[in-house]
């Protein structure tokens, strides 16, 4: 055991989430579904309750004390984030509702102004839906192409094949840091630098990436990364985009409303500066606090430890999982982070979730909003069990003996 697992206490850590010390079915609650979003801990649900019960006010927008309060902890979490991320300045955070609005506006402002007819946007064969639709639906309106790097039956990203993609034509490559689906951790900063190497910009979609390693965008060297608040361990409702501030400084705004602008006649609107040009309208000011309260939880920890401690447990799970007869693991990247997708022989996954959740299991089953990934493994869906670091090897015990009841139930 490596010196940062043995210094992580996970039963004193499993103390500050309230929500993991209940039963369900009568039994204790397994939660293996983290990759869908993470518990949170008391220390996030007090900054929540804090701010509604002492600074709950409007922010840019009052001279009161409240409101100049609110708008010093919404600024503070953006100076909390951009450190987390290693972003150059703060005004390359922009707040959005997660992942998804993330990768949206870059398809509708960036995407828009720079994507023409016969160009080409790169992705991936693992992507989540979030990182496909958006490049659809932008490709469709400007008569675009998507081009997409395939993998192999481990899961891995073919990069001969990407590298071969990248071409004139390419307006933009959108890859995700780890897969939802697979557990995938991909060599985004060797993919970064082959599109570069061309002069294309890239963007990362980091949902699950963000809560489980370290990121530095700068040294990865990204254009475009996005994350969302809820599954690190934040509120649901915030995320974050980072883009490098030469490429959002030229970028049109996303929405207009209240905010974004620094002046409005019937005639014509200038834009505000950044990042505020690209956060109309009253934000989740609540969902800033809870995040930032999140981040210092998560480096109280420290990436690091945690990163050390999931994989441990990864290696645990895999182990045990791989010994269940009839059960084959989707995904067996050399690379990966705390992901179990598996099928059983015979077993739809969704009899296999609702058996586990009854024994208190909670997984999630279904095609992970990936089916292009369920399809390059030729199954309909799959049960997932995603960890965190507060997990346990007695709930990957527990995961175990459940799917043994459902074998005894299939026969
Ligand atoms: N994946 C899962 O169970 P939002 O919903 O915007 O917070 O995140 C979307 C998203 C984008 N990219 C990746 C790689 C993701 O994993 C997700 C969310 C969840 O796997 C819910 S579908």
């Amino acid at each position: 055991m490596n010196a940062a697992v043995a210094v992580f206490d996970v039963n004193r850590i499993r103390k500050d989430f309230p929500i993991l010390h209940q039963t369900v079915h009568g039994k204790p609650l397994v939660y293996l579904d983290n990759a869908a979003t993470s518990q949170k801990p008391q220390a996030v649900i007090d900054a929540i309750s804090h701010f509604y019960a002492t600074d709950c006010s409007n922010i840019h927008r009052g001279v009161h004390q409240l409101s100049e309060r609110s708008t010093r902890n919404y600024e503070e979490a953006r100076i909390k984030i951009q450190q987390f991320i290693h972003a150059a300045d703060p005004r390359e955070i922009i707040f959005v509702r997660g992942t998804t609005e993330g990768i949206n506006l870059v398809a509708q402002t960036y995407g828009r102004a720079n994507v023409g007819p016969g160009d080409e946007i790169v992705i991936s064969a693992l992507e989540h839906h979030s990182n496909i639709v958006p490049w659809q639906i932008l490709s469709e309106e400007k008569g675009a192409a998507l081009r997409v790097a395939p993998i192999n039956d481990r899961g891995e990203i073919l990069l001969d094949e990407y590298e071969s993609l990248l071409s004139q034509r390419t307006r933009l490559v959108s890859i995700a840091h780890i897969s939802n689906a697979l557990g995938t951790i991909n060599p985004v900063r060797r993919m970064v630098e082959l599109a570069h190497r061309r002069g294309i910009p890239v963007l990362l979609d980091g949902a699950q990436a963000a809560p489980h390693m370290k990121v530095d965008v700068q040294e990865i060297g990204c254009d475009f990364y996005v994350f969302s608040g809820h599954k690190l361990y934040g509120p649901t409702g915030i995320g974050v985009l980072y883009g490098k501030a030469s490429l959002l400084d030229e970028m049109p705004p996303f929405q207009g409303g209240g905010d974004m602008i620094s002046s409005v006649t019937f005639e014509k609107t200038t834009y505000n500066t950044l990042p505020y040009k690209f956060e109309a309208g009253t934000p989740n000011i609540e969902g800033t606090i809870g995040l930032a309260a999140a981040i210092d939880y998560v480096n109280r920890l420290g990436l690091d430890s945690i990163a050390a401690y999931e994989a441990e447990l990864l290696e645990y799970g895999t182990e045990k999982l791989s010994r269940v007869p009839q059960l084959r693991l989707v995904g067996t990247a050399r690379e990966k982070a705390a992901v179990l997708s598996f099928v059983i022989d015979g077993v739809h996954p969704h009899d296999v979730g609702t058996i586990l959740d009854h024994q208190g299991i909670a997984v999630r089953t279904g095609h992970h909003c990936a089916q292009p990934v369920m399809d390059r493994f030729g199954v309909p869906a799959t049960t997932r069990a995603s960890l965190a670091f507060y997990n346990t090897r007695e709930e990957i015990d527990a995961l175990v003996a459940g799917i043994g009841k459902v074998k005894e139930i299939f026969g």
